[in-house]
């Protein structure tokens, strides 16, 4: 069954042909910082370094948090309440990305008074400020980091934080596997801030249910990360982990403090509304039949019996596959870039 699922998603995602890939770069308000490459970059940046192209997978690993052996970096990159933050991916032979189908994220955690160059994120308290999933025409945002160089997703920062040093943690998860167990590909990625302070002064860090840990905010059985249904049409694709904050939970609204702080909402058309479990008027894939929830049970039962939730077999067969891709010129603007649906 499961296999058949996995060739299912060979047959149906041309560009699977992956070769995964890390976060190559990002622009704050135009800015560039480039990232540090995987095979053996460290230092000087505001991206931490990872040491690995392939995925992270299963929940509860600790590269989770930053991704793989993720290590602090010696700078922090300048930003201000309401900055657009882009990020741009490359595949492991330093290609454009490839994955087309599932999350795109964005955290942040304050990194506290010793500053980000020095901060063990292991336990960093993030709330998430962005997600993008399905596109109300089918088929994922994620699909827009592909196919050219330096192609963005990009983030509004929230407006009323207390300044300080924040880590953003921007996050893709490619599905083309995740409708069996452990097929999931998380690549998070941590990015140094210095954010300046906000117009309000009642600004707070979020709390309570709105922060999480990596590992600890999603597990392996979520809707989201195993999920039977991302290819199907009109599906509406429902993000792990907490709801998205927004500007009113960080602060009381400013009492006449003039036109800077108009309600929080994207400058591009993208959807505002907050919370995933928002349901959308589209299709009618909603539902799911008596053979799919059956399906699930299944899934989620053999996930309690094998433990971890490692498909070695599909992710071999996977990175086999992999191809290098065509270098192109650099030559792409970030300002088509699509703002996160956030606060
Ligand atoms: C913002 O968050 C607060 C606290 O979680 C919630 O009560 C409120 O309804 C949210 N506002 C919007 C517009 O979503
Ligand atoms: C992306 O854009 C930046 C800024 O223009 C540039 O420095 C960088 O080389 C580009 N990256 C690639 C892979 O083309
Ligand atoms: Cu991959």
């Amino acid at each position: 069954m499961f296999t058949r699922y996995v060739l299912l998603a060979l047959a149906t995602c041309t560009s699977l042909v992956a070769a995964h890939g890390a976060l190559g770069g990002i622009f704050i308000d135009g800015v560039y910082y480039p990232g540090p490459n995987p095979s053996g970059d460290s230092g000087e940046f505001v991206i931490r370094a990872v040491n690995d192209i392939n995925p992270v997978k299963g929940t509860d690993n600790p590269d989770m948090n930053c991704g793989h052996g993720a290590t602090k970096a010696a700078r922090v990159a300048p930003a201000n309440p309401g900055s657009e933050v882009a990020f741009t991916w490359l595949n492991g032979e330093r290609g454009p990305w490839v994955h087309n189908t599932g999350a795109v994220m964005t955290y942040m955690a304050a990194c506290g008074s010793e500053g980000c160059a020095n901060f063990d994120s292991a336990n960093a308290q993030f709330f998430k400020i962005g997600e993008l999933g399905r596109k109300p025409e089918g088929g994922y945002y994620m699909a827009d980091l592909t196919g050219e160089f330096n192609k963005t997703l990009s983030v509004t920062l929230p407006k009323n934080l207390p300044a300080g040093q924040y880590l953003i943690r921007h996050e893709l998860i490619a599905m083309q596997l995740g409708m069996s167990p452990g097929g999931a590909e998380f690549y998070p990625a941590c990015v140094q801030i210095d954010l300046s302070g906000p117009e309000v002064s009642s600004a707070e860090l979020p709390k309570g249910s709105d922060v999480v840990t990596f590992p600890g905010g999603y597990s392996d059985t979520d809707p989201g990360i195993l999920d039977p249904h991302v290819y199907d049409p009109g599906y509406e694709y429902v993000f792990p982990g907490p709801k998205l904050i927004n500007d009113s939970a960080t602060s009381e609204n400013p009492s006449g403090s003039g036109s800077t702080d108009t309600p929080a909402s994207t400058s591009n058309g993208t959807p505002t509304s907050s919370t995933s479990a928002t349901p959308s008027p589209t299709g009618g894939c909603n539902q799911k039949s008596k053979k799919a929830k059956r399906e699930v049970k299944r899934v989620y039962k053999r996930i309690f019996r094998q433990g971890p939730l490692i498909n070695k077999k599909a992710h071999k067969r996977e990175v086999a596959k992999a191809i290098p891709q065509q270098r192109s010129q650099p030559e792409f603007p970030v300002a088509r870039s699509r703002v996160m649906r956030g606060i």
